[in-house]
């Protein structure tokens, strides 16, 4: 296991440190068989703690231990085990008994589908320490043959392993909207339901995903509670966390968290403004609203006690004085001041998009031909796509050597001579080489309407080493545009080390553009490079990557979601053009 507490070594536990203590004392309890009433007070104490509206250090340090007994439930006992905890990152009791139990039981517990008599049985007999060690011990078969132990047993506990990995992390914005969205056409197609809408980071478009949050404004009060029970026995669901009349957690087969909450429709509208945050944006909101004598919250904006206003978001924000502000934005940083001032950007928007530079081909690594891949594009209403098949020195992706990138344009040409009020550019995605040099002759480079350069081997160079490599690639002067700038592979690799400062300045010395590659698991430039980059004055480029004619449109809602992040407008994006200035630009 990793670290215990947030805060440990430090003397800085939060509630969130002492809450995380005191419940894995009580599972610990659990485990060791001990009266139910003893481990459901530490579970208690440690919800308790976790939603208290103030600091525990704040109220122990005003009054000790018997300021700390002052909270509903926690007597002298557990009130002295927070004081050590808040001292010390742990406690006696929660050491001890850890010691007494097999070491690794702590991750084997947070297991789905494992019960804790179980996991010691296991832990004991085959010595498993880890969710690692029970995988390979369930796929060598060594598990099934045990007591009370089966083969349908064996099944349901790798299953209950995957979803621990998967809830391990946050869950991926790919993952998350197609299943928020399956959610939401569920409960809408409920006769109950009057409105549905998705909130939280989700609606924020965020890269990644903590957990899914819905809400739902029923046709009459009385529809709640089977609204409640449709969404609680959804097939995806794994387990009820918690079911109530107004608000439901369950977990997904996923591993992903989904609340559900039921509000009226009067409210519906701050509900929907609090639960999309952020946070931080909701405070500033909220500081606003005092200003003018209101209070604002998930139930609606109130003067003293009158409800003035939350059926609808624009109604909370009028209640402040500000326009609409996107969910996009809604990360404190600035937006608030932004509206303030009547500065806020006019964010792209998908219909903005005229193109897509970047996408493969059957000539390479891509799934469908030249034709389809047009087809797809004029589908979104696109006036061009860049087919940009890989170069030479990347044979893993069937890169292209000089005849046969020769054979591929013949091929478009052919293929723009059929087609009307339609553009397939010559393109290519060229490796960078180590030197910073590229991967095709420059006057095959002279042939292409589109040169989109990137790194794809060598990703440890140091920092000084990469970002010259980089920078010397952007100098070359047939080149369009840095594709997945970073490199980084979300929950999966990190970006590589680049100075990516430097790099804008590059870009913007060469009059070239960045990529924000809209791959799902690369958003890459994502929000913070993308203002960098508007900041310079480098155009982006939204582009799919796309390896299958499919992605087109799934690629450009995520790419656009970024692009918003980023606080981009239609005027910052190279694909926005309408083809005869693209073409203008290109010729440059
Ligand atoms: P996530 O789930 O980690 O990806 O991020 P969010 O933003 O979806 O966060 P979540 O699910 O914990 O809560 C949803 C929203 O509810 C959050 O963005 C803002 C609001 N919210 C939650 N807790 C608080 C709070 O203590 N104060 C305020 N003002 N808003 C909160
Ligand atoms: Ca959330
Ligand atoms: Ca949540
Ligand atoms: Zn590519």
């Amino acid at each position: 296991m990793p670290a215990i507490v947030r805060g440990y070594n430090d003397h800085t536990v939060d509630n969130t440190g002492v809450a995380d203590v005191l419940g894995r004392i009580a599972k610990l309890l659990d485990v060791k068989g001990e009266i139910r009433f003893k481990s459901q007070a530490f579970e208690k104490a440690a919800r308790l703690i976790e939603h208290l509206d103030r600091p525990v250090k704040d109220l122990h340090a005003a009054g000790g231990v018997k300021a700390l007994m002052s909270l509903p439930g926690v007597g002298e006992g557990i009130a002295k085990k927070i004081e050590e905890i808040l001292a010390s990152g742990t406690c006696k009791e929660y050491e001890q008994l850890k010691r007494s139990l097999p070491p690794g039981i702590e991750e084997l517990l947070a297991i789905p589908h494992l019960g804790p008599k179980t996991a010691v049985m296991l832990a004991e007999t085959l010595k498993v320490k880890s969710a690692a060690d029970l995988e390979k011990a369930l796929r060598a078969h060594k598990v099934r043959d045990l007591p009370r132990m089966s083969d349908k047993m064996e099944e349901k506990l790798l299953k209950g392993i995957a979803m621990w990995k998967g809830g391990r992390q946050r869950l991926g914005l790919g993952r998350a909207l197609p299943l928020a969205r399956a959610i939401l056409d569920r409960l809408r197609r409920h006769p109950g339901v009057r409105d549905a809408a998705y909130a939280g980071s989700l609606r924020r478009m965020r890269e990644t995903i903590g957990d899914l949050d819905i809400l739902v404004t029923p046709r009459r009060p009385s529809d709640a509670p089977a609204i409640m029970q449709a969404f609680t026995e959804h097939d995806e669901v794994a387990d009820v966390v918690a079911h109530g009349e107004t608000k439901s957690s369950v977990r997904l087969e996923s591993g992903v968290e989904a609340d559900l909450r039921v509000v009226p429709p009067e409210s519906f509208g701050a509900a929907l403004h609090y639960f999309t945050g952020s946070k931080t944006h909701n405070i500033l909101i909220r500081e606003l609203g005092v200003k003018k004598g209101l209070r604002i919250n998930e139930y609606g904006v109130f003067k003293g006690k009158k409800h003035v206003g939350g059926a609808t978001e624009e109604e909370v924000f009028k209640a402040v004085g500000l326009p609409f502000i996107a969910p996009e934005l809604r990360e404190g940083a600035g937006e608030v001041e932004a509206a303030a001032a009547g500065r806020l950007p006019k964010l792209i928007e998908p219909g903005d998009l005229r193109g897509d530079l970047h996408m493969h081909t059957d000539w390479s690594d891509g799934k469908n031909t030249i034709e389809e891949m047009a087809e797809a594009g004029r589908a979104l209403g696109y006036e061009y796509v860049a087919l940009c098949d890989h170069s030479e020195s990347l044979r893993v992706a069937g890169g292209l050597e000089v005849d046969r990138l020769h054979k591929k344009n013949k091929a478009i040409d052919a293929a723009n001579r059929t087609l009307k009020g339609f553009r397939i550019l010559k393109g290519a995605e060229v490796d960078i080489l180590e030197s910073g040099t590229l991967d095709y002759p420059d006057e095959v480079l002279a042939e292409l309407d589109v040169v989109v350069v990137s790194v794809h081997s060598r990703f440890s160079l140091d920092e000084a080493a990469q970002t010259r490599r980089i920078c010397r690639a952007l100098a070359n002067k047939h080149v369009t545009l840095l594709a997945h700038p970073t490199g980084r592979l979300i929950n999966r690799r990190d970006p590589y080390a680049v100075n990516l400062a430097e790099v804008v300045k590059a870009a913007a010395d060469h009059g070239k553009c960045l990529e924000l590659n809209a791959q799902v698991d690369r958003l890459d430039l994502s929000d913070g490079g993308l203002k960098a980059a508007k900041a310079a004055g480098v155009t982006v480029a939204i582009n799919t990557d796309a390896h299958d004619a499919a992605y087109l449109r799934p690629g450009r809602e995520y790419g656009i979601g970024m692009a918003r992040r980023g606080w981009l407008e239609a005027g910052d994006v190279l694909n926005a053009l309408p083809l005869p200035k693209l073409l203008k630009r290109l010729a440059r």
